[in-house]
């Protein structure tokens, strides 16, 4: 049980107490260890009961929960909370919007069970006749359920390397000696997948009992000796296929797809007399295997260099890969700094020492406190004195010796008429700043680009934070024209930054890739809260290397030198 599994039950327990109107209190204490879990360094599956103790926020019964949670996979609290409810109430406390509130509203006034049956609610204008809710909450409903649909079924990318991670230690721990890799959209580092694909070799056919025995597993889809399906908690379906080590290597190379890949490819083998698929490599004329066991060799005898797995969408890759020009791929260790974080100034929950401190310990050379600006004012966002009385606490932080450099930033907000959020004097103090747009995001498609255009013609910003706005499986990008923009930050000098956070990365990786086509530069940022968030810049990089991009283009894998002279602000 990994931290985020615990955090999602806990979270659940939270919710179906307050769909059940129980105790403010206890649900507060289940809210806030989900949240400690979530966030927690350690696994809190390996810590003993007193340890767990030791952790604030974590009482008694926490802990008892927490054990339990470990040791058999659910608590038996939360089995009785879900048989209380229909076990489709769930699905409403999901959706975008609903909280466990409306939820118990809807199901004690409506007798609102499942989400057809909230759909119907809704398109029969029940909801807007209860008290509290209306037409406008009746609206959001809809759309959240549009929403969902557009959704249902996909997951980030970071969960469903959680999710992976734990299948594949949890079979490899049962066969030590086989090989057993996530293939299809994780290892193409999509950022969103669909299901979870893992493929075995050399290991025995029991390891299929061992999958569908799982602890986690909630259903079985399929039992077969070479492949099985299961729906896991948090709504991934695994497959399991089980392949000989001769095949391992074609096996990878079909079940890592794309789809569109796979089938370029095979074109090219069928051209050049060969017949390909996930068994092996073999001539047309006499089925003769010449490759299978090494996903190398498979492109080899293709003509072909390897490709890396993050380009295996048919974007040009084969054609680079048979005339040997396939990008030299940025690299999460190609990052020297991380250019995007905040601290206790606003709403990060660390001090710049405990930021610095953990930069170091993440290998980087150095980093920006960008702190967001005063219309943020739910962030406690600073204003022109804060920001300089801010960048001088930084900058002695910076100056103590022998240390990871520190450059004194803010992430400012964009308003909505395209002004930044400090005064110019203030921002031209500072060494590096992040604009962002925070609000207003229903602006029409040329109120936003105008918007973004003046921003970037502002001389000092030197890069633009998250350019889309997009939450991934939440929420759209606000409409503006991106060409226009890519444009201008050429034009300008400005960065555009791929955000880390795991449900933006923003720029994603068409974006990125266009961006690069036409002379940006991008920065791969955090966006940290915590010292716990430098962790994400490894997803950044997985959208960069779909994006093509080599270190060169990625100001953030300079020297801390050369970074400084490359900022927008130092160009001139
Ligand atoms: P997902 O699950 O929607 O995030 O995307 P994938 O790419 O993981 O797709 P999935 O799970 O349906 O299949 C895994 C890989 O298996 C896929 O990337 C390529 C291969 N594959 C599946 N179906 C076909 C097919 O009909 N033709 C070919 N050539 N390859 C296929
Ligand atoms: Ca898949
Ligand atoms: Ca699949
Ligand atoms: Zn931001």
């Amino acid at each position: 049980m990994d931290n985020l599994a615990i955090a999602r039950i806990l979270r659940e327990i939270a919710d179906l107490l307050e769909i059940k109107n129980d105790n403010p209190f206890k649900i507060r204490a289940y809210r806030n260890g989900a949240d400690i879990a979530a966030n927690h360094p350690h696994q809190l599956a390996s810590l003993e009961s007193t340890e767990l103790r030791d952790i604030p926020g974590i009482g008694k019964d926490l802990a008892a929960r927490i054990r339990e949670i470990a040791e058999t996979g659910d608590a038996t609290y939360h089995r009785e909370l879900i048989a209380e409810f229909p076990p489709t109430i769930l699905d409403l406390l999901h959706l975008q919007g609903v909280g466990p509130k409306t939820v118990a509203t809807l199901y004690r006034e409506l007798d609102v069970r499942t989400l057809d049956d909230l759909q119907r609610a809704a398109t029969d204008g029940r909801i807007r006749a209860l008290r509290g809710m209306g037409a406008k909450k009746e609206a959001l409903i809809l759309k959240a359920l549009e929403e969902r649909k557009r959704h249902a079924g996909r997951h980030l990318l970071s969960d469903a390397h959680h999710s992976a991670a734990a299948i594949v230690t949890f079979l490899h721990d049962r066969a030590p000696d086989a090989t057993i890799e996530p293939v299809g959209s994780l290892r193409r580092g999509c950022e969103t997948c669909g299901d979870l694909d893992v493929l075995a070799s050399g290991a025995l056919p029991s390891l299929m009992d061992d999958f569908v025995g799982y602890q986690l597993v909630e259903r079985i889809l399929a039992r077969g000796d070479t492949k099985s399906s299961v729906l896991i908690r948090g709504g991934f379906q695994a497959d399991l296929r089980l392949v000989t080590p001769e095949c391992r290597g074609a096996a990878m190379q079909y079940f890592t797809g794309s789809k569109a890949h796979n089938i370029a490819l095979r074109d090219r083998a069928i051209g050049l007399g060969f017949k390909l698929n996930e068994y092996g490599l073999f001539t047309t004329a006499d089925d003769r295997c010449v490759a299978g066991e090494h996903e190398q060799d498979v492109y080899k005898a293709l003509g072909l260099d390897w490709i890396p797995p993050e380009l295996r969408e048919a974007r040009g890759e084969i054609e680079a890969a048979a005339a040997n020009r396939l990008p030299r791929l940025v690299d999460l260790a190609d990052l020297r700094g991380d250019l995007h974080m905040h601290s206790t100034a606003t709403d990060g929950r660390d001090d710049v020492r405990t930021m610095v401190e953990a930069a170091r310990e993440a290998g980087l050379e150095y980093i920006a406190i960008t702190d967001h600006t005063k219309s943020l004012a739910m962030a406690n966002g600073l204003d022109e004195r804060r920001a300089l009385e801010h960048a001088a606490s930084i900058r002695a932080i910076d100056a103590e010796a022998g240390g990871v450099r520190v450059l004194a930033g803010v992430e400012c907000d964009i308003k909505p008429d395209g002004a930044l959020d400090l005064a110019d004097d203030c921002l031209g103090a500072l060494d590096l700043v992040v604009a962002s747009v925070h609000s207003a995001f229903n602006q029409d498609h040329q109120q936003m680009t105008d918007r973004l255009l003046r921003a970037l013609a502002n001389p000092n910003v030197d890069v633009l934070g998250h350019p889309t706005g997009r939450l991934i499986l939440k929420r759209d990008p606000y409409p503006f024209d991106i060409d226009a923009i890519v444009d201008a930050a050429a034009q300008l000098g400005v960065a555009l930054e791929i955000n880390c956070q795991v449900d933006r990365l923003d720029l994603n990786d068409i974006h990125a890739r266009l961006a690069r086509d036409r002379g940006v530069r991008l920065m791969i940022s955090s966006d940290a809260h915590s010292r716990h968030g430098l962790g994400v810049l490894r997803w950044g990089a997985t959208v960069a290397r779909r994006a093509w991009l080599e270190p060169q283009h990625v100001l953030n894998t300079l020297s801390f030198e050369e970074f400084r002279a490359a900022l927008r602000r130092n160009r001139r």
